[in-house]
């Protein structure tokens, strides 16, 4: 039978179960990656399984979020992530090697392989023909201890390119992002995208990898390339030509759906305030005036992104009222543009270089100010997570931030006046593999060192037949994980210390909510309400541990994202759909819910009854929990399950 790309990479990986649509089915892992904000946790989640050394062929550690070390609590997690990767036989990525997915692109990726990482833009990989998955800490922790990855089986999409992009004006971004445009932030959930179509051999492996990272924004569970003749001159170029094989689709292979995208007409896009997909095209904004540039992330800094910024900045200086910071995403990347002087071009122009890390894109630093205009080539734009609440955030490709900094205002950049140096393909990369650590061959005998902040992972009860909840908060559609658990220079160093972080659970829509839970604790715990794609955003397992450490019982939504969802049941909390979504609007804010016989319901039908006791109405909510799912929960997560 003909087959696609994404049915040839998980039969070749399958540890049980039917490749069906919708169907459980357990995947060998050929890679896992963590990276520092998420790591602490996976690593400290991975011990208290209990194993002696990771079980997977590779696992690596990377240190690239919490980078601003304003006391001991950053530079703790470092060290504890260094020993923790040296006894348990990971790589380690040192702090100031750059940004988990962009290293991981130039130094691991491969294709064919299957990979996991505690992030939601580990789907970067699948420029590089790679089924790479952003997954919870937990999850990833019971990979590494020998567990296979256990996945509903996704639809597979096509996205058929046909066409050349109109380069240098038009790149990677402006594809992502009309993308976006046209299927929405919930376009992907459920999905896998596989590009496929003549217009695929017109993209290089790190513009694919900028499609594939920012396709998390669809809420896809990832996206893939073919590996082809392009991947294999990039592997080449970065000395690992070895790794490379073909995969293609089969002709007649089949797809639940073709979307059909002509690269020659796309032109410049941006993505306004506060959605990533949000997105109109950069002309029509055409005058806005801009206080900030931000140009880097995991989505674009690669080596050929930051060389077209470079030839647009040179001789030139950043106009007047603008900001413009540079945050390079790999130290080879910015070696290797340091050498050949772009930097100093950078520099000369007034940008501010910052080093090799995630930096404003999660807040950690370069906050715009008060209601100012900020413009990025990141891949988030969700309001508050730039540091500055009332800040406006766009997204737009480098060229266009490059051009609106010397502009001053957003302009299309073909009408700039503003010339781009044309761009070649490096057939050989800077290569410096300094700053990663191999694991040791044994490791029994390194200590491993946590400071004071790294506090033990908290474990829920197991799951009550009688649920009494009040409902403490109520949101409307696509509420984002940094909604639910902010990041950001303040919250960020707290995520070893659960107790600590749950103080800032909502703290940006509510800043009550954690007293108000602490004392709902007491009463039975707390319910929240959510309309659609409820948890959208990162992996951060986080926005589900610390609300269970505060005595979040359930969520009922309309629809989930898919990390979320799963973060919702490595930690014991119910996530339950209305089975009748206008029921949304029969439970408030500080009404309380009775849910009787939930063990009974889990097991059974899977439909729950919801008595609202403070207004009298009932309705019902579902849940589709597969067999290991309904026992996670039973056990009060994935931890307890795991130690049965
Ligand atoms: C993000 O971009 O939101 C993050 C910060 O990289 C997160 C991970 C985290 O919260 O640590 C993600 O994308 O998963
Ligand atoms: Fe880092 Fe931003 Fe990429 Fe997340 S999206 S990994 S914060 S650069």
């Amino acid at each position: 039978m003909a087959k696609n790309i994404v049915e040839k990479i998980f039969e070749a990986h399958k540890a049980y179960g039917e490749l069906k649509t919708g169907s459980p089915v357990g995947l060998r892992i050929d890679q896992v990656y963590t990276q520092d904000a998420t790591g602490t946790m996976t690593w400290l989640q991975f011990e208290a399984i209990g194993v002696d050394r990771v079980k997977v062929p590779l696992a690596v550690s990377y240190i690239d979020h919490n980078m601003l070390q304003t006391d001991y609590m950053n530079p703790d997690d470092h060290k504890f992530l260094q020993t923790a990767a040296a006894k348990y036989g990971a790589y380690f990525s040192r702090p100031g090697n750059g940004i988990c997915h962009q290293v991981h692109l130039e130094q691991f990726a491969a294709p064919g392989r299957v990979a996991l990482g505690t992030d939601s833009h580990t789907p970067t990989g699948g420029g590089m023909g790679m089924i790479a998955i952003g997954v919870g800490g937990l999850d990833a922790a019971t990979v590494m201890a020998g567990a296979p990855f256990e996945l509903a089986i996704p639809k597979v999409v096509k996205i058929n390119l046909t066409g050349k992009l109109n380069r240098p004006w038009v790149s990677a971004m402006d594809v992502i992002l009309e993308i976006l445009r046209r299927l929405t932030v919930k376009g992907g959930v459920g999905k896998i995208f596989e590009y496929g179509g003549t217009g695929v051999k017109d993209l290089n492996v790190p513009e694919r990898a900028a499609i594939t990272n920012m396709g998390a924004e669809l809420g896809a569970t990832t996206s893939i390339f073919p590996s082809d003749g392009r991947t294999k001159f990039y592997l080449k170029a970065v000395g690992r030509e070895t790794d490379w094989v073909e995969l293609k689709a089969d002709d007649d292979a089949e797809y639940s759906e073709i979307i059909d995208i002509d690269l020659g007409a796309i032109e410049p896009m941006i993505a306004q305030p506060h959605s990533p997909d949000n997105v109109v095209t950069v002309k029509s904004l055409k005058g806005t005036k801009v206080d900030q540039i931000c140009i880097g992330s995991c989505t674009n800094s690669s080596y050929q992104g930051l060389k077209a910024v470079a030839t647009i900045l040179k001789g030139k200086t950043v106009s007047e009222g603008i900001t413009l910071l540079i945050n390079p995403g790999s130290k080879q990347v910015y070696e290797m543009i340091s050498r050949e002087g772009l930097i100093a071009d950078m520099i000369a122009s007034g940008a501010r270089m910052l080093e090799a890390s995630c930096g404003p894109c999660i807040g950690m630093g370069g906050a715009p100010g008060s209601g100012q205009i900020s413009v990025r080539s990141y891949n988030r734009n969700f309001q508050g997570r730039s540091g500055t609440k009332d800040a406006f955030v766009y997204l737009a490709s480098p060229v266009s931030c490059a051009v609106f900094a010397i502009k001053g205002e957003i302009v299309d950049s073909r009408e700039s006046g503003i010339k781009i140096g044309s761009f070649e393909e490096p057939s050989k990369y800077l290569i410096n593999r300094s700053f990663i650590i191999p694991p040791l061959k044994a490791a029994s005998d390194v200590k491993v060192i946590k400071g004071p902040n790294i506090k033990d992972v908290p474990v829920k009860e197991p799951l009550k037949d009688r649920i009494e909840a009040e409902v403490l908060l109520k949101a409307g559609d696509n509420i984002t994980t940094d909604d639910i658990m902010p990041a950001g220079s303040k919250v960020l160093p707290f995520r070893s210390n659960i107790p600590k972080i749950s103080e800032f659970v909502f703290s940006g829509i509510d800043a009550t909510f954690s007293k108000r839970a602490k004392e709902a604790k007491e009463k039975g715990g707390c319910i929240i309400i959510g309309g659609e794609n409820y948890g959208q955003g990162s992996s951060r397992e986080h926005a589900a541990m610390a609300p269970m450490f505060l005595g979040l019982q359930a969520v009922l939504a309309k629809s989930f994202a898919r990390i979320h969802k799963a973060n919702l049941i490595n930690f014991g909390i119910l996530p339950l759909q209305f089975k009748n979504p206008a029921d949304y609007e029969k439970a408030e804010k500080g009404d309380r819910l009775v849910i009787k016989d939930v063990i009974n319901s889990l097991n059974g039908s899977q439909v729950y009854n919801i008595e609202n006791i403070t207004k009298g109405a009932a309705f019902e909510v579902v849940s589709d929990l597969n067999d290991r799912q309904r026992e996670i929960i039973l056990k009060g997560g994935l931890l307890p399950y795991m130690k049965k």
